[in-house]
């Protein structure tokens, strides 16, 4: 690839209240592609907390008249948005490569999970449904409603660029908030690309403001924006912590989607070749950087060589490169940070299980200017160590052997997070045990841990969260308050819980 000259990159600019602007820093930063660092994607606004007040502004100043846009009308938005992300798919899913690596079948499905949720949120705009009851008194009518909080601050990662921002954006904008937007460093190509497409599909200026720039800067002022209502951040457990200390004392509304350390169990009577394929495509797709992926497979230990052998088989044959390659089945890590805490991983795990395959930063030809890792498998992990504990965010599989079920179960609950999880086995009653024991917020049966569709809920239990969910109808709850409202058309005093009685 040919690095372009330094005039051809162009530089992009915040979206406030309806016009894209320079940030008041006067800087800019790089994003850069991480297969070819050579290959500069554009300059982008390096934001300031004065930026995020500015869209904080807007989106105040644009709330009044979106809460009360009729909320089939506001869904009709989110339509059309959906309806641009799929006319320009293509478009969106290489520039989405070129800029954080996934390679592009998988850049193609982040981009369609975008559209999936903005025609599931379009259509809540017909639906939000709230409850009619009956009331417990004569002549009085009792029901609930949704109503918007306010601002919404988003806070999303580079993982998944489109997708996520999306995830959070549909359901807040159709229950009637505004939204300030602050992606990733990483990936504020993507997020722009996005909010152009939102513009054009109709979203009133001021509904949808972008402030690129970072997160110790805009993140915090956006978090500790007494105006913003309520915060939806996706990323590591760390920051996520910290999100919530600052977010709590305001009491705010706060949704957190933060680590995992998914674990797949194959127990003895599991289809072997089967497991193989779901292991591989949840630990080494999006090169292993998904809170969804798998990083530890709790294997029975009579077919734990069987599987191992299959694993190592397969794994070496995975092609690495950039993604825009469709014979590429791994991309690069994200930055040069990334390669180097995976690389520390490796050097702890050799202290703890056996390497079997890869472990080494991959530099070969075509690949000396970008971030590119090998797939690695540790085998003979026990439960706790550090590379079965803690979260990679890489191409890096702990195998971990058990005996049985009990013990694998225990062994996939051991552990501070709880996103997803999965089981191969071909006893029925075995996947219904899983099903009810394991303590995370997916459950995977006899596919891997990666996969989930926008109509359910996601999330995780524990560490990985704080109880929200997104995604699904549940999304609704995290952007809107619920009201209560009573009519009494009798026409005299009636006294709930007394005069019933
Ligand atoms: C994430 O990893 O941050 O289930 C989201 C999946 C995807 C979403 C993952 N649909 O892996």
């Amino acid at each position: 690839m040919t690095a372009p000259t330094s005039d051809a990159v162009a530089t992009f600019r915040h979206f406030i209240a309806g016009q894209w602007c320079d940030s008041t820093s006067g800087v800019t930063f790089e994003s850069v592609n991480p297969a070819d660092t050579r290959d500069v994607v554009g300059r982008f606004q390096q934001g300031t907390a004065a930026d995020a007040a500015m869209a904080i502004k807007a989106a105040e100043t644009a709330f009044p008249m979106w809460r009360r846009t009729p909320a089939p009308k506001r869904g009709e938005i989110l339509y059309a948005f959906g309806q641009l992300m799929a006319e320009h798919k293509e478009r969106l899913a290489r520039a989405m490569t070129r800029e954080m690596g996934k390679v592009l079948a998988e850049a193609r499905g982040d981009v369609q999970e975008g559209i999936d949720i903005a025609f599931l949120m379009a259509g809540e705009g017909r639906r939000m449904f709230g409850d009619t009851v009956p009331s417990e008194l004569p002549d009085k009518w009792a029901m609930s409603i949704r109503q918007p909080i306010g601002i919404a601050g988003i806070i999303t990662p580079w993982n998944f660029p489109m997708a996520i921002p999306c995830w959070k954006m549909m359901p807040a904008l159709v229950t009637g908030n505004t939204v300030v937007f602050k992606p990733a460093s990483d990936t504020p190509h993507c997020a722009t690309l996005l909010v152009e497409l939102m513009a054009e599909a109709g979203f009133p200026a001021g509904v949808v403001n972008l402030v690129t720039g970072g997160g110790g800067e805009v993140g915090d002022a956006i978090v500790g924006g007494p105006d913003v209502a309520v915060i939806s951040f996706t990323g590591s457990s760390a920051t996520g912590k910290g999100i919530a200390e600052k977010a709590g004392r305001r009491l705010k509304r706060l949704s957190l989607e933060l680590g995992g350390k998914n674990g797949v169990v194959v127990l003895g009577d599991a289809d072997l070749d089967l497991a193989t394929d779901g292991i591989l495509w949840s630990a080494f797709g999006t090169t292993g950087q998904r809170c969804t992926a798998c990083s530890r497979v709790i294997v029975d230990r009579s077919i734990t060589d069987a599987l191992l052998e299959r694993l190592e088989a397969r794994a070496r044959t995975l092609r690495l490169g950039s993604g825009l390659d469709e014979t590429i089945d791994v991309g690069p890590l994200i930055n040069a940070a990334a390669v180097d805490k995976v690389a520390g991983y490796v050097d702890i795990g050799r202290g703890e299980g056996e390497l079997v395959l890869g472990g080494g930063r991959a530099d070969g030809d075509g690949l000396e200017h970008g971030h590119f890792f090998e797939p690695t498998v540790f085998a003979g992990v026990r439960p706790m160590d550090r590379i079965g504990q803690e979260e990679i965010f890489g191409p890096v599989l702990s195998v971990i052997p058990v005996d049985g079920y009990d013990e694998a179960m225990l062994a996939l609950n051991q552990t501070r997070y709880g996103l997803s999880s999965s089981i191969y086995t071909r006893d029925v009653n075995v996947a219904f045990r899983a099903m009810r024991d394991f303590e995370t917020g997916i459950v995977y049966v006899n596919a891997g841990t990666t996969g989930a569709e926008t109509h359910l809920p996601f999330g995780g239990w524990k560490e990985t969260g704080n109880g929200h969910r997104e995604a699904g109808r549940v999304a609704l709850d995290t952007y809107t308050e619920w009201k209560s409202i009573y009519v009494d058309f009798s026409g005299r005093l009636q006294r709930a819980q007394i005069d019933n009685q």
